[in-house]
Order: C-alpha cells, then structure tokens, then sequence
C-alpha cells in the first residue's frame, strides 16, 4: 500500500509542476514519472524495513520525488516545497544535497556518479573505523539505488576494480532492471553478463526476477511453460506487450505456448487485467520479494540487487519505448486518482483515499520505520590550523617540491592537523611529491601488508608500510575514482561527523579525465585539497598531451573550488594554510592550487605586507608609480620573465608596476560580485581587483602572462578600462626545451617588453 502512496505522490506532484502549475516561460518543467513508478516497491521495501538509521542512500536521479514523497510521509518535506517541484526554492529536480530541504546523502544527478560515491563512502567508513574515529558496531551501508543504464557508465566499473582492491564492504548497489534507458530498450545480449562482472570483482549478486504471484503461478499445471516463455522473451517484446495489456499478453501467449499442456488452463484462471498483473508481477514490483532479499544479505559481503521492473509500472505508461520523459495526460491523471479513491482537492492529502483506520495505521508504521529515527547529520568539531606552515628553505625552488616538503614538515609535526590530513593521488604520489608524507605516515590499508623490497633490504626512496593507520590512499590511475575519493573524504564531516582534511594530487591536465567527478565533488559541497601539478607548457619535455592549458579557466569557472596559482614557495605555504581553515569554514569551499615542477629563484622579502592581498587574490610586486599608464600582471612560474621584463621596462618607463595575481578566481569573483552588488544590495566595498588596478590612470595599458589560457587574465582589462594585451597558450603545446616553448609561445621577457612597449607607444 506505501508503495501507490509513493506511486501516486511522485506523479501527482510531477503532473502538478507540469500542468496545474502557471507557467511563465513556455519551456518545458519535465519530471520522470516512469523512472519513478519503476522503483516504488524497492523504494518502500527499502526505506520502511531494511534501511537502519546509519545506512547512507544514494537515489537514481530520475526517482527523486519518490525520495521527496517518502519525507513527505513521515512529515519531514514540505506541501509548499512539493507544489514547487522543479521551481525556485521547491524540491529539486534530482537529489541534491545542497539545496534539498530534506535529508540527502549524497547528491545524483549525473548518472554512474552517484552510485560509485556509496562505495568510496564505505572506504572512508573503513578509515575512520581503522583510525578509531568510528565505531565497527555503528558501521552503516552505503546504498546506491541505481537504473540499469547507469551500469552503461565507465567510471561504474573503474570503482568496481579500485573497491575490490581495497576490500570493499558495506555496500549495496540495488539495480531498477527495466531494461530501458532513455532512449531504447536494453540489449538482451547483456542477460547475466553483469553478474559475471561484478561475481569477479567480489560481489555478491542477487537476482530477483520473478514476483510472489508468478513464482505461485509457475508452480502451477502449466506454469514451467509460462516460465520458460518469460526466460526467453526479449526485452523490446515484453516492454511492448506490457504497454499493450491483458488482451494482448494473452494472445501472443496462447500463440506461443497454448498448445503446451495446461498452458489455455493457466491462463484461462487470470481474467485479462489479472493476467497483466501477473506478466509484470516481477521481482522488483514485489515488496515481499524484496524484503526477503534484503533481510537476506545482513552480512558486509558488497551485494548487487538485480531487481527486475518494467518502467512506468501501474501506470499508462508502463512498458512504452518513449515513456523516458512521457507524462499521463490530463484524463490520464484523472482516472488515476479515481481508481484510487482519491477526491477532487485532497490530492495533496498524504493518505487521501483511505479510511480513517487505514490511514492511521499506515501513519503509525511509517513514523516507527528506522528512517524516522534517522538523525540529522552531525557537525564535526574543527580541526585547529597553526598560524603559519613553515616556509622549505632554499633559493630556487619549485611550488611542486615546496609542496612536498610542507606536507612533510606536517607529517613530522604533532599538530592535530597533521593527523587529519588524508592524501590521495592516481597512481602519481611519487612524481607529484606526495611520496615523503606517505615515507613518514603510512599507506592505508586495513590489513597489514609488507613493504616486499623493504625486508628484501632492496634500496628505495619510498618506504611505503601498508598499516590501518597509514594516511595516504593509493589509488589505480583511474582520475574519476580520484575526485570520487576526494568527495568522499572532503563528506565525512557531515557523513560520519569526524573532520578529515583531504589532500590530493593530481597532473593537472588530467583534471579533465574526471573533471564531471570533481564537479559533482563540488556540488555536493565537499570540502578538500586539489593540488594540480605539474602544470602548463613548462612541463616542457613531456610534450603537448601533458601540457594543460585551459585548467586556470576550470579554476574560475567551477563553483566552490577557489583556484590559486603561487609563484613562489611562501605563497603557498600561506595559501596552503589558509586552506585548511578555509576548508573548514562554514561558508568556506574545497581549494585547487595548480603547481608546476620549474626551479625559480626565490625572493627576499622585508615584510609580510603583501600576505593579506596574496589571499585576496593579488599584490603589487611591485607597485606603480600613482597615474602610471602600463603594468604588467602575471600568475605563477613566469614570475621570472614577467620581472626580468619589469627590469627591462622600467629604465624607459618608470613606475611601471608588476602585479602577481595569485587567484584570477578569487579577483574576478570579487570584482563581479561588486558589480552585481550595485542593484542586488551587499558588498559595497570596491573589490581587490578595482583597489589594485585603480592606481593606474584609466585607460593605462595592461600586459597579462600565464603558463594557461589566456583568458584567465585578459578580463583584468575591464575592471577600470584599461588596453590589454593578453600572453598565455591558446594552442596546443609540443616538446622542447623550457626557453624554446617560452619563445614559441611568447612567455618569455622579450614577448611580455614587445607587448609592454606597443602598449606605451600606443597601437
Ligand atoms: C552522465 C549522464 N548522461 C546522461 C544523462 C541523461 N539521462 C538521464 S536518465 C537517463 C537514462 C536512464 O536510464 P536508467 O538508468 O535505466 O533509468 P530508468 O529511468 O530506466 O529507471 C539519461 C540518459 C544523465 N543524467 N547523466
Ligand atoms: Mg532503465
């Protein structure tokens, strides 16, 4: 019965959204009422008997009004919110853990990552059990409700490989098999070929095909036939005879097997719409079913539930091809409502159609379910941040080595900090210099495993002792499991309500390789550490597939990632501590500092002045004169050529100034900000990037250099109306030496002085 209160909820609240709503704008509002009506037995069996208050749900996209309708029941969603479906401030379109007013586990949305995340979740499950950070006894599952088609995603089977290596446990991936995607119905050829996947990789796989009332029937006179009939029935044809109903089920069956003995007898007991039932009555349809399979798996084994439905269950839909984004019509609506006893204007009644008793009961199950005794997530207490990292030593230095060695002076510290940093990297913890931290703190792994080459005495710089209380997670080279790792970690304060501070590195071209990951890392407001290294065409000799050229774009383009780009090695240091605070904060978000592996020479500073505005986004290297008419701003590793420029410039410019623009995110986002705050109210402040630039007369002329697209800074010219002249990569890049690729692709002193000298000579 909970199961047509979801059914009926989801569709209602869907059909209200797309035709009872006023609509202003004449696009389309969408909803899936088909996805939805195709997991509401697995939904009910699940969320009202096996799911206990510590498991974790992940929920197809496309089903989020049925997790909507759930909290709608137990009085933890709102009317207004359900009226507002897919409108400003309603319930969102797919589960969002960001915006949704109920409890949301993780965010879905884009198909295949919000599976895999349940499994990185019980990772870090065990991390924290490893760590004494949470106890064996409160372990949850992690659970993925997921469509068949999501199975079609790649980065579900690179989590498959990554989750077997790390012994995965607690996880439960509960497939909506109705053999439909969006577009067509599932090749029949993949019939059990999932299983074998996942049996390899350590899985357990539960397949439930057949409903109560089928398995009754098949022990029928008859019955083996009707069962072997199903067996080889293809999907395409079963979903057609599905839409078409009773009659028609009932003459292609009498055509195929009629003459079979007992078959005409079988069928002739089932009137036409009880036949119906009895054809979709599949495994996934029956809550019974359902619920025997789950009470069955109560061990930590990781299970894949096949559970076979047909999509657009009880509704008109039910079985069409094109039902993806079908909707029931209007008298459609209408008569579903009727044959549920529902009245005209109790639509929205949670219970509405049923007596009173009924409805009191029902009530009273619902509110005694373990959902109901779910508790909110948890706030985990800060984690303390030293008032300043260390500065490495050393004249010349790389911001990737300065890294490597700030990390490890953590590692050897007593700081609490240190104890919370989890590291992580594809498969690059050595050349990204990770490698010393892991020397000092451990590879994680539940069991003990031994260093081989270490007690085989065979030298190595990386002495990697594999313990439950290492801290670095080795990952495959697969960058989507990274960032899922990432979010993971960066989701266990609120998830388990225990701080972890995830660092993780990664060759920042292949950002992009799990670049829909981190998004959705971001969305889901995860909070870590991404250290892009190393980075641009001064990776030089590995060529134009390792060089990144559009990640600063990336930097300021992706929402709660703040992007910085240091130059120098006490850059970071302050940025990387500022990090973890601001990691930490409320309002605060994950960071990305892209890094590089080129030596430059360091700088001697007098003061810490420049520290504040570094954090903002940029300081004046060196300042302008006041009404100085040209200046060069550069971010990174040309630091060296942008003031070796300088020097050039400023015998026959003076006061020429050298802005370091340490986040072109953080300056845009301000400057921005300011202007939509003239008409939207707040910050009334001029921004950083006005405050800098406002020295210059108007008008002035602006260089602008990277090692990235030059984008990234070419906007600096609109914030007081400045000539710019943009250096940076727009094209590919390509081997050679670092001084070849700087000419090639005019980073160098002589390109940022050329473009400095037009400017000041006038165009
Ligand atoms: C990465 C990604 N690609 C495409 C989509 C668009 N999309 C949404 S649902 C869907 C098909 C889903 O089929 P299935 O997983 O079988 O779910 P069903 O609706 O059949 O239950 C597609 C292609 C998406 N959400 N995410
Ligand atoms: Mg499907």
């Amino acid at each position: 019965m909970l199961d047509s209160r979801l059914l009926w909820l989801s569709s209602w609240m869907i059909h209200n959204a797309n035709y009872i709503r006023e609509k202003r704008d004449g696009l389309k509002v969408g909803g899936h009422q088909a996805s939805c009506a195709s997991m509401t037995a697995i939904m009910s069996a699940l969320y009202f008997h096996a799911l206990r208050p510590q498991d974790k749900v992940a929920v197809k996209p496309h089903a989020g009004p049925l997790l909507h309708a759930v909290h709608y029941l137990l009085g933890n969603q709102s009317l207004d919110r359900m009226q507002r479906f897919r409108g400003l401030g309603g319930v969102q379109s797919y589960p969002s853990r960001t915006k949704d007013a109920i409890p949301v586990d993780f965010s879905t949305g884009s198909v295949g990552l919000g599976v895999a995340i349940t499994a990185f979740t019980s990772l870090v499950q065990d991390y924290l059990i490893a760590h004494g950070q949470v106890r064996e006894e409160d372990a949850g599952r992690m659970i993925a409700l997921m469509g068949d088609a999501e199975l079609d995603e790649g980065n579900i089977y690179e989590c498959l490989i990554e989750g077997y290596k790390h012994d995965l446990r607690n996880c439960w991936w509960i497939v909506d098999y109705n053999r439909q995607s969006l577009d067509a119905t599932t090749a029949d050829r993949m019939f059990r070929r999932f299983d074998d996947i996942f049996e390899t990789c350590g899985w357990r796989v539960v397949t439930l095909k057949y409903g109560k009332l089928q398995q009754e029937a098949f022990s029928r006179p008859g019955g083996k036939s009707l069962e072997e009939w199903i067996d080889g029935c293809p999907n395409a044809e079963f979903a057609a005879l599905t839409y078409q109903g009773g009659a028609a089920w009932r003459e292609r069956l009498l055509n195929d097997i009629g003459s079979k003995p007992h078959v005409r007898t079988l069928l002739d007991s089932f009137k036409d719409d009880a036949l119906a039932r009895l054809m979709t009555n599949l495994g996934g349809h029956c809550v019974e079913t359902l619920v025997e399979a789950f009470d069955g798996a109560n061990d930590d084994k990781p299970t894949l539930f096949i559970a076979y439905t047909v999509k657009g269950h009880g509704l008109p839909l039910a079985g069409h091809k094109d039902n993806h984004s079908g909707m029931m019509n209007p008298p459609q609506m209408e008569q579903f409502r009727a044959s549920l006893g529902i009245r005209k204007g109790e639509e929205w009644e949670p219970w509405g159609g049923l007596g009173d008793n009924v409805a009191t009961q029902l009530q009273a199950f619902v509110d005694s379910s373990p959902l109901a005794r779910k508790n909110t997530e948890p706030v985990a207490p800060p984690v303390p941040v030293p008032a300043r990292l260390p500065v490495p030593e050393g004249g010349e230095q790389s911001t990737q080595g300065a890294f490597g060695r700030i990390l490890l002076d953590l590692a050897k510290s007593r700081e609490e900090l240190a104890d919370r940093i989890v590291t992580t990297a594809p498969d690059v913890t050595q050349t990204t210099n990770l490698g010393a931290f892991v020397n000092q703190r451990g590879l994680f792994r539940r069991q003990e495993l031994a260093d081989v080459f270490h007690k085989a005495k065979i030298p190595s710089a990386q002495k990697w002792a594999q313990h439950a209380a290492g801290q670095h997670v080795e990952l495959g080279i697969a960058e989507n499991n990274f960032f899922l790792m990432l979010t993971s970690l960066g989701l266990a304060a609120p998830h388990f309500g225990t701080r972890l501070l995830p660092v993780g590195t990664v060759y920042d071209p292949f950002i992009a390789r799990g670049l829909d990951a981190l998004n959705y890392g971001c969305y889901s407001d995860s909070r870590f550490l991404l250290i892009g290294t190393p980075s641009g065409l001064t990776l030089a000799a590995e060529g134009g597939a390792h060089q990144s050229i559009n990640t600063p774009l990336i930097g300021m383009g992706q929402p709660n990632l703040t992007y910085f780009e240091p130059a120098y090695a006490d850059e970071l240091a302050l940025m990387m501590r500022w990090a973890f605070d601001y990691m930490q904060r409320p309002e605060g978000s994950s960071v990305y500092l892209r890094l590089t592996t080129r030596s430059i020479p360091q700088l001697d500073r007098d003061d810490r002045d420049w520290e504040a505005d570094a954090l903002r986004g940029g300081y004046w290297l060196c300042k302008p004169a006041p009404g100085s008419d040209v200046a060069i701003a550069f971010t990174g590793v040309v630091a060296p050529e942008a003031l070796a420029a300088w020097e050039q410039l400023a015998e026959d410019i003076p006061g020429i100034g050298l802005l370091n623009v340490t986040s072109p995110d953080l300056l845009h986002r301000g400057w921005s900000a300011r202007r939509a705050a003239r008409w939207s109210g707040g910050q009334s402040e001029p921004s950083h990037a006005e405050k800098l630039l406002s020295v210059l007369t108007p008008g002035a002329g602006l260089v602008t250099v990277l090692d990235g697209a030059p984008g990234a800074l070419s906007w600096l010219g609109g914030v007081t109306g400045m000539r710019v002249s943009p250096l940076g990569v727009d094209r590919f890049g390509q081997t050679g030496d670092q001084p070849d690729l700087y000419r090639t692709y005019r980073l160098d002193a002589d390109a940022i002085v050329e473009a400095a000298a037009e400017l000041f000579l006038g165009d």
